[in-house]
């Protein structure tokens, strides 16, 4: 543990760092870790689970998956086997009740790995035509990038790779944009995935709804009419460094993979590094080793600046209609403001959109979506992409959404949403997605 200590003098850091990565090159395994639920029913509750997670910082690989906010509400938290009995010991103190809903979180992944995807790497390179690559189930950086090229291949006339940014460790995030060529400038739909690297099912998602606007076209006349009347852009990964190490080292990586001058733990919180609002510490965390670190300034992150430039030039030149960052997990759908629990300007037209789309949503398959503020309905955060989109650039309908799984049903996955639901979930969305794109339409975009 003494090596997570945060490091004060940069050259013995630098030192630990090297250790540690000579020693720890092999992938986190997470055997034995648990998953349990705390619902805080009184203050007391509430504040004995914020101080559990002050007294344990990330460093201790306590990992809160939902983090303690509000009263009757989860809080979801992974916990090592080495720390089980002393958090036990004081939730009992506390008078807290505990519900466990994962005893061994490796086994978790393991069946999730073998689930799918395992079972066809020896086709990998076949299945990234698009008639051939298969929907429902997790792919990797590579594939998604040969899909991605396979794609503007296959339907040159509707749509091209366009460049968000190179990451921290040179790789080049790339979007797809869809349209129909015109004389006539459009307005824009703008979506991001995978900013936190875990939420596998955001970049499935978005690769979903490429394909759906694709193949669509001049077939379906819904799709037909939106690809006419706006041009879509779509960027699967935007973290590709934590992508590919959630992937390869960390299945439960959230951040980028820049290292921070002066401490050992590695990675910025790209949905806290947003140059609005950013740096309090009500909505992220100064501390490098959070999974909430805003990073060292504003936009410190190339992923971001990437991200905000692309956003810049399109909101000037053709203006945003719709901007939404797909994460995951709780089943939200959620406006701004993240910083403030103000409501904005514009949150009556926010809060007919949500009622369309969450509505169209539930009537796929019943699913619930809960709607409203970040701040109001899960927690103050800030420097996030959907305040950043609205309040600096001027977009109204900027959203940030949560995916499935939810954390009130049993069996609960959480991150680890099973594969057979990638295609219910990016489905339902894009049904939820049409029908607000329609009702944006029909409202003079
Ligand atoms: O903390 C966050 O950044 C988001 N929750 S997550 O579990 N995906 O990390 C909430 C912030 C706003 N939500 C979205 N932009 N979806
Ligand atoms: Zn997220």
């Amino acid at each position: 543990m003494s090596m997570f200590i945060k490091c004060r003098f940069f050259i013995l850091c630098t030192t630990v760092a090297m250790i540690m990565g000579t020693v720890t090159a092999a992938r986190k395994r997470y055997d034995n870790y648990q998953v349990i639920r705390v619902v805080p029913e009184t203050d007391n509750e509430l504040e004995a689970m914020k101080q559990l997670q002050e007294r344990f910082p990330y460093e201790y690989q306590i990992d809160f998956w939902i983090e303690p906010t509000r009263l009757n509400s989860p809080i979801d938290v992974m916990v090592p086997p080495n720390l089980q009995n002393e958090v036990n010991m004081y939730l009992r103190k506390h008078g807290i009740s505990v519900r466990t809903l994962q005893t061994n979180v490796q086994k978790t992944i393991d069946a999730q790995m073998k689930e799918g995807h395992s079972s066809q790497a020896s086709d990998r390179e076949s299945t990234a035509t698009p008639s051939r690559f298969d929907y429902s189930v997790y792919h990797t950086w590579e594939e998604i990038n040969s899909w991605m090229d396979s794609i503007v291949a296959k339907y040159p006339k509707i749509s091209e790779i366009f460049t968000v940014t190179v990451s921290y460790e040179g790789r080049i995030a790339r979007g797809i944009k869809i349209r129909k060529p015109s004389s006539i400038t459009k307005k824009a739909v703008f979506f991001t995935g995978g900013i936190h690297s875990r939420e596998w099912i955001s970049p499935a998602s978005m690769i979903f709804f490429i394909k759906e606007l694709v193949e669509n076209y001049d077939k379906d006349r819904t799709v037909t009419k939106m690809v006419n009347s706006l041009d879509w852009y779509i960027v699967p990964v935007l973290n590709p460094d934590g992508f590919i190490y959630s992937w390869e080292m960390d299945r439960l990586w959230r951040k980028s993979r820049e290292p921070n001058e002066g401490s050992v733990c590695i990675g910025t919180d790209l949905n806290r590094n947003w140059a609005f609002h950013w740096g309090d510490v009500n909505g992220g965390s100064a501390d490098p080793c959070s999974l909430g670190y805003f990073g060292s300034s504003p936009n410190s992150s190339s992923e971001i600046t990437g991200i905000q430039t692309v956003l810049s030039n399109i909101a000037e030149s053709q203006g945003i209609a719709l901007y939404i960052d797909w994460h995951s997990y709780y089943q939200l759908w959620l406006s701004p403001w993240g910083y403030t629990h103000e409501y904005p300007a514009d949150y009556h037209d926010h809060d007919v959109f949500m009622q369309v789309v969450t509505s169209k949503l539930t009537s796929v398959y019943g699913t619930q979506y809960v709607y409203g503020p970040i701040a109001n309905v899960i927690y103050v955060a800030t420097g996030t992409s959907a305040d950043w989109v609205h309040g600096v650039l001027g977009v109204k309908h900027s959203y940030g959404v949560e995916l499935r799984d939810t954390p009130f049903k049993s069996p609960f996955y959480g991150f680890f949403l099973p594969e057979k639901q990638i295609i219910p979930t990016a489905l339902e969305a894009w049904e939820a997605v049409k029908a607000g794109v329609f009702h944006l339409l029909e409202h003079g975009v």
